[in-house]
This record gives C-alpha cells, structure tokens and sequence, in this order.
C-alpha cells in the first residue's frame, strides 16, 4: 500500500481498512522536515513518530502534521491507523523565513533579513550586535540569545520628552510627584514692564514621599529644570523652562550644596544662566516633602500673562524624577497682566 515516489524524498500510502499500518521512509536528506497530510473520511487515527511517547490523537477531517527531525533518526516514521484513511509525506528541505524554526533552524522570524538577532540563514546573530527594539523612544537595543532586547531611553532636554519619531518634543513628565494636598503648592508669577522686577516663586509643600536619593546629585552631575505648561488645549505646550545646571561656583562658593542628609540647596545671585536664584530640595516622607524654587530677573523670561488654566508645573531632574502641581481656576487668587498667583496641586478631575 505504501509507495516511495523514488527520489529518495517522498512518501505516499493509503489504506482502506481497519488494519494497522505501518510504512518506513527510507533515504531522507539529512536536514529535512516532513509534511503528513492525513486525510482521515471517518474515524480517528494516531500519529506518532517511531520511538517516540507523543502519540497524537485526530479527529477525521483533513491534516496536516509537521515532523522535524535528522534525517535518519525519522526513518522509522510510522502512521498507526486504525481507520480508512489514505496519508502522503514527502521530505522539505527547511525554509528560512517561514517562521518556523526547523532543523538546522536556531530561529526564523518570518524574514530573509540579518540585523534583527535572528539573521538571513536564520541562525542567532551575536550577543551584542545592535538591533531595533522597534520603540522609537530608545536607543542601544542589542540581541541577546537571538531576541532583541529593550534599548535605553532617548534622553531629551529637561522640559521635552520623546516625541514617538526619535525626536524630542516639549512635553510634560508623566510620573511626577504631587503634594498630598489639593492646595499642597503655592505659585507666584510677576510680570512687570521693568524686567529687572519679574519673580517666580514656586512652594511645593505637603509633598508626596521623596527620599534624599530620589533628588540625584545636584551637587556634580544632575541638571534642574522648571517647566510650566498650558494644558488649556488638552496637549499640553510649553509655556516657560529654566534650567540650573548642576555643580559650579556661584560667588566663590559652590552653587549646590548637601546640607545634612535630607537636604539640598542652590543659591546663585547672578541669576545665571536662566534666572533662577535658589531651590530648596528636601527629603520627607509624604506629606512633609517639600521643594522651593525661586527665580527673578530679565534671564527668568517669566511667562506672558495671565495664565491658560490648567496649567501643570513641573521641577524636573535629569535623573528622570519630577515634582509638579496642577493650577486650575478654583485655586487661583490672581491672574492678571502682572500677576499670577495660586495654589495648586493634583489635577481638579483626581480631587475627591
Ligand atoms: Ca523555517
Ligand atoms: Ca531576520
Ligand atoms: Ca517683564
């Protein structure tokens, strides 16, 4: 019953009766795959591989099982039928880029093309070559056993954040801390004619848990930056950024300093480079966190007021940590030509 095609690659039987059927396939190419197509009109029928515990039961219908093996190990591929049924099997040789990993297959992700941890003879690409993450927000990603692994983070100016294309966009943080309190943060903006008289003065109080950590290292490596951002629109857009960078002397004394183990503070009188003049940075646990930054001067470039409400203020930290409040009407005493003032905190919509 059992028929060899005669090229040493082929396979046909079918039977007719109740009887067990067994058929051999004999001279297979030494990396091949097996398709068995079993057709089976009306009873069930198992499939196994000789030797091997598998033995798959099949309801009738027409199917096709994949075999994988070395060659000589799959000459004792048996079909045990116990039912009318006619099968075929014929040998392929394994196809890179089907998506199958098959014999002689370390991986096979569906291409014919290298640089993707699994390469055109789809066989791993070295521990370490660069691949694409497809995240268009890191950079950096390499393979590891075959698989791409996550790159690090697009690292943007303060103020901006990936902009999903590889660029940066300015854009609010989206994970920042906020005081425990509705009106856990007070802001005063001036804007006068004589630029000389321009302040900010930001009070992030009642804060949420910040461990001395959490702020970096001001003091020699991690830059400040404070943004405010109109949310009138729903996307947000950058109203006002002031960066301090980290370390430098300011008036022979060290810009930044560690003052105990909980706090850290900036105090520079010239104003440069963007005007801010001090920033208070202490640790607490929540509620009792609390942060003061404070800016004047021409350098400051205080926002055009009055003020689109929302508006989000944010203190960011290159070491991506962030502290930020919400301002909406309800909390606003003034908001005129020359001044803003408000307290602030979560947004209105999470107030309970
Ligand atoms: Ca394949
Ligand atoms: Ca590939
Ligand atoms: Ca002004």
């Amino acid at each position: 019953m059992a028929s060899h095609n005669g090229n040493g690659d082929g396979w046909h039987t079918s039977h007719a009766t109740t009887e067990r059927l067994k058929a051999s396939i004999f001279r297979i190419p030494r990396w091949t795959k097996f398709v068995v197509t079993i057709d089976m009109q009306r009873a069930e029928a198992s499939c196994f591989r000789h030797g091997s515990r598998t033995r798959e039961r099949m309801r009738s219908g027409t199917r096709r099982r994949l075999v994988t093996g070395i060659g000589p190990a799959l000459a004792g591929l048996s079909l045990a039928v116990a039912a009318t049924l006619s099968a075929t099997a014929h040998a392929e040789a394994a196809v890179c880029g089907d998506g199958e990993v098959e014999v002689g297959e370390q991986c096979d992700d569906g291409n014919t093309v290298s640089g993707d941890c699994c390469s055109a003879l789809c066989l791993f690409e070295s521990n370490g070559s660069p691949c694409d993450d497809g995240d268009p927000c890191t950079t950096g990603a390499t393979c590891s056993a075959g698989v791409c692994g996550s790159g690090t983070a697009h690292t943007c100016p303060l103020c901006e954040a990936c902009d999903g294309a590889g660029g940066c966009a300015s854009a609010p943080r989206t994970t920042c801390r906020l005081p425990v309190l509705s009106d856990g943060a007070s802001i005063v903006i001036r804007n006068r004619t004589n630029d000389e008289r321009d302040h900010i003065v930001w009070k992030w109080r009642r804060g949420t848990a910040t461990a001395m950590d959490d702020f970096g290292d001001p003091v020699a490596t991690d830059t400040y930056g404070l943004c405010i951002f109109d949310e009138l629109s729903g996307t947000p857009s950058l109203l006002f950024a002031s960066t301090v960078p980290p370390g430098r002397t300011c008036n022979s004394r060290p810009c930044w300093k560690a003052v105990g183990t909980s706090c850290f503070k900036y105090r520079n009188g010239t104003t440069e480079p963007d005007g801010i003049t001090k920033i208070l940075l202490n640790a607490g646990e929540d509620g009792r966190a609390r942060i003061v930054v404070k800016g004047k001067g021409p350098l400051l470039g205080v926002p055009t007021l009055p003020l689109p409400l929302p508006a989000r203020v944010q203190l960011q930290a290159e070491n991506g940590q962030c502290w930020e409040a919400i301002y909406s009407t309800a909390g606003v005493k003034k908001n005129d030509a020359e001044q803003f003032k408000g307290k602030g905190g979560v947004a209105p919509s999470a107030r309970p």
